[in-house]
C-alpha cells in the first residue's frame, strides 16, 4: 500500500514489491530481500554500509512509469542492462519513464547508503542512514499523455471557498494531439479544459474554481475530498489522476499561528522514521501505533525531524488532523559541509521533490529546512535565502521556517515567517540550566532585538535523555526519572508563556544513530523519547500527557 486512497482509475498501476534477487558488495549477504524494506532487517546486514544490488524482472509493454516512493541513499536504476535514472536522497520520490516492447523486463537496482563527498545531506549524524528500496516502488502504464501531478491551493474568500488547481500534463506521443481535461470534486463535475500537446511537450494549466458547500478542514473535523482529473482524448479517457485536498488555510497573524482564522497553539514532538529493528522503512500499522500513542498524549502536530515523510503517513495525518511541519532533508551541517559543491543542488531538488509531490496535504502547515546548520554567518544566510525562494517559488501558501541552535548569534530570523529554536535547559549543561523561563525569556529579547519579535515563535526542539527501565531514586541523568523532571520543568514554563505559538517535544521515540556519536548517545541511540524503540512508554509519556491534556 502507498496511499490510503485510489489514485487512479483509469491509469494501471501496480506495486512492484514482495521478494527481489539481493546481493551486496562486500558479498557478505545474497539471497532475497523484501521490496519495501531495509536491508538492515537481515541480521549480517544490521551495519552494513555500501552498496548493495536489487533485481528483479516483470512483463512490461509500452509506455512505463517506475516510480520509487524512497530509496535510501543513492539509487542507480538499470533496465534490462541500461541505465535509466539515478536519484539521491532517502526520502523523496522519482521516476523514470521508459518505452519498452511487449515480454519480460529486468529491472536492477543498485542501492548505496554510504557515506562519501558525493552525499551532501546523508552524513554521520545523530540520526541513521538505513539502506535499501525503503518505500513502495510502482509500475505505471501510461497511454499517449500522463497527469504528472494536481496542485489544489484552497482559498476563503467573502463569498465561500474557492481553489485553484495547477496541473502538469506531459505528452508521450510522438504525435501532437489535441486533450479535454475534467476535474471532479466528490464525483461532481467541476470543470474541464481543452489542451493541445506537442510531441513531448509538458504543460501546466491553471484555473479557479469555487466551492459554495464544503466542509472545511479542521483537526477537529478534518473532512477531506477527493479531487480528480481525467484526461481525455475525444470520448476515450486516456489517464487520471485522484488526490485529496481539505478546504482550510494557514496564516500567521503577528504572533499568532491561524488554522482557518483561529489561532492555533502547536502542541507536539519531533518523529523521526525509525521503528526498532525495521529501520525507516515503517509499514501502516506501525505508523498507526505511533499516531495512536501521539493522539493519546494529547499532541496535534508532528515535525518530520528532518527530511521529508512517507506520503502514507501524511496521509493519516491527514485524516487524523494531526497539524505537520514537513522537512527538506538537513540536520546540524557545518559550513565545511554546506561548502560542498553537491549540497545547495541536493538540498533544491529534495525541496522541489517534497512539495512537488506533498503540496496537497492539508495537514502540512509549513515548510522547514536546515535544521540548526550555520545560520550565524553570511554564507550561511544566503544559503537560507536560496532555500527560503525556492520553497516560496514553488508554494505561496505556506509558512516557512528553520530550527535555530544559534540563538544569539544568529542572523537569519528576517528569512522565514515562524520563528523557531531548539532549547534545552537544564539538560545540556552549556545552556542555562537554573531556569526554562529565563532561558525563554533571552531568547524572545534576542529575537526582538532583530525585529522579529511579530512573528510566531515556537520552540521546535525541547526535552531531555531517559533509558527506558533505568530507574535510580537519585533521578541522576539518564534515569527516567530525570527525564520525567526536566520535560515537567520545562513545559511547565513553556506552556505559561502566552507568546509562544507551538512546541514540539524532542522527541517521541529512541532512534538509532551513527555509532561515531556513541560517547553521547547511550547504546548509539538518541534516548531523548518519551517512548523508546520499541514504542513502550517511560515515565515522560505520562508527564507529556498531564502537559498536553491527554486523555
Ligand atoms: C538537536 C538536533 C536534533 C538532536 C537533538 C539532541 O537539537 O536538532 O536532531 O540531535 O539536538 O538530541 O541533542
Amino acid at each position: 500500500m502507498y496511499r490510503l486512497f485510489n489514485t487512479h482509475n483509469i491509469r494501471r498501476v501496480r506495486e512492484a514489491g514482495g521478494l527481489w534477487d539481493f546481493r551486496v558488495e562486500n558479498g557478505s549477504y545474497s539471497g532475497k530481500l523484501a521490496v519495501p524494506s531495509c536491508f538492515e532487517v537481515i541480521p549480517a546486514l544490521a551495519a552494513y554500509k555500501g552498496r548493495a544490488e536489487y533485481r528483479k524482472s516483470f512483463e512490461l509493454c509500452g509506455n512505463v512509469r517506475l516510480t520509487f516512493k524512497g530509496v535510501s541513499h543513492t539509487a542507480r536504476v538499470f533496465v534490462d542492462g541500461a541505465p535509466v535514472c539515478e536519484h539521491y536522497n532517502a526520502y523523496t520520490e522519482f521516476s523514470a519513464d521508459l518505452t519498452l516492447e511487449k515480454g519480460q523486463h529486468e529491472i536492477v537496482v543498485e542501492v548505496d547508503n554510504s557515506y562519501s563527498d558525493a552525499s551532501a545531506l546523508h552524513v554521520e549524524n545523530d540520526y541513521y542512514t538505513y539502506g535499501g528500496i525503503i518505500r513502495p516502488l510502482l509500475i505505471e502504464e501510461l497511454s499517449t499523455a500522463v497527469i504528472n501531478y494536481i496542485h489544489i491551493t484552497p482559498r476563503l474568500t467573502e463569498s465561500g471557498w474557492c481553489a485553484t488547481v495547477t496541473s502538469e500534463i506531459e505528452s508521450k506521443s510522438k504525435e501532437r494531439a489535441e486533450y479535454t481535461l475534467r476535474y471532479s470534486l466528490a464525483g461532481k463535475p467541476i470543470g474541464e479544459k481543452k489542451l493541445t500537446l506537442a510531441p513531448d511537450e509538458k504543460i501546466t494549466l491553471t484555473e479557479s474554481y469555487s466551492f459554495r458547500d464544503v466542509t472545511p478542514y479542521t483537526p477537529e473535523e478534518p473532512k477531506l475530498y477527493e479531487l480528480s482529473a481525467t484526461l481525455y482524448d475525444g470520448e476515450r479517457a486516456v489517464d487520471d489522476l485522484i488526490d485529496r485536498v481539505g478546504f482550510r488555510e494557514i496564516k500567521t497573524e503577528g504572533k499568532k499561528l491561524l488554522l482557518n482564522g483561529k489561532p492555533y497553539r502547536l502542541l507536539g514532538f519531533n518523529r523521526h522514521e525509525d521503528y526498532n529493528s525495521l529501520g525507516s522503512s515503517i509499514p501502516l500499522q506501525a505508523m498507526m501505533r505511533d499516531l495512536a500513542l501521539i493522539k493519546e498524549s494529547g499532541a496535534n502536530s508532528i515535525r518530520t525531524c528532518h527530511y521529508p515523510n512517507d506520503e502514507l503517513f501524511l496521509d493519516l495525518c491527514d485524516e487524523m488532523g494531526i497539524l505537520v511541519w514537513e522537512e527538506a532533508h538537513a540536520r546540524g551541517l557545518n559550513e565545511k559541509q554546506m561548502s560542498n559543491p553537491c549540497f545547495i543542488p541536493q538540498s533544491l531538488k529534495c525541496i522541489e521533490e517534497m512539495i512537488t509531490h506533498h503540496y496537497n496535504h492539508p495537514a502540512i502547515f509549513c515548510w522547514g529546512i536546515l535544521n540548526e546548520c550555520v545560520s550565524d554567518t553570511e554564507f550561511g544566510r544566503e544559503c537560507y535565502i536560496t532555500l527560503f525562494d525556492r520553497i516560496r517559488s514553488l508554494d505561496q501558501s505556506r509558512p516557512r521556517t528553520f530550527a535555530s541552535n544559534k540563538h544569539f548569534k544568529d542572523i537569519c530570523f528576517d528569512t522565514e515567517e515562524l520563528v523557531s529554536i531548539n532549547m534545552y535547559p537544564l539538560w545540556y549543561t552549556f545552556f542555562e540550566t537554573e531556569s526554562t523561563k529565563r532561558m525563554l525569556d533571552k531568547l524572545k529579547d534576542h529575537v526582538e532585538e532583530t525585529g522579529n519579535s511579530h512573528k510566531p515563535f515556537i520552540v521546535s526542539e525541547i526535552g531531555a535523555g531517559g533509558i527506558y527501565g533505568y530507574r535510580a531514586e537519585s533521578a541522576c541523568k539518564w534515569s527516567e526519572e530525570r527525564q520525567a523532571q526536566i520535560l515537567d520543568a520545562q513545559l511547565t514554563d513553556v506552556l505559561a508563556d502566552p507568546d509562544v505559538t507551538g512546541v514540539f517535544i524532542w522527541q517521541f521515540s529512541d532512534v538509532r544513530v551513527d555509532e561515531s556519536w556513541f560517547n553521547s548517545r547511550p547504546r548509539s541511540m538518541n534516548n531523548k523519547g518519551v517512548v523508546d524503540e520499541y514504542r513502550r512508554r517511560k515515565l515522560a509519556f505520562e508527564v507529556v500527557k498531564r502537559h498536553f491534556g491527554g486523555k
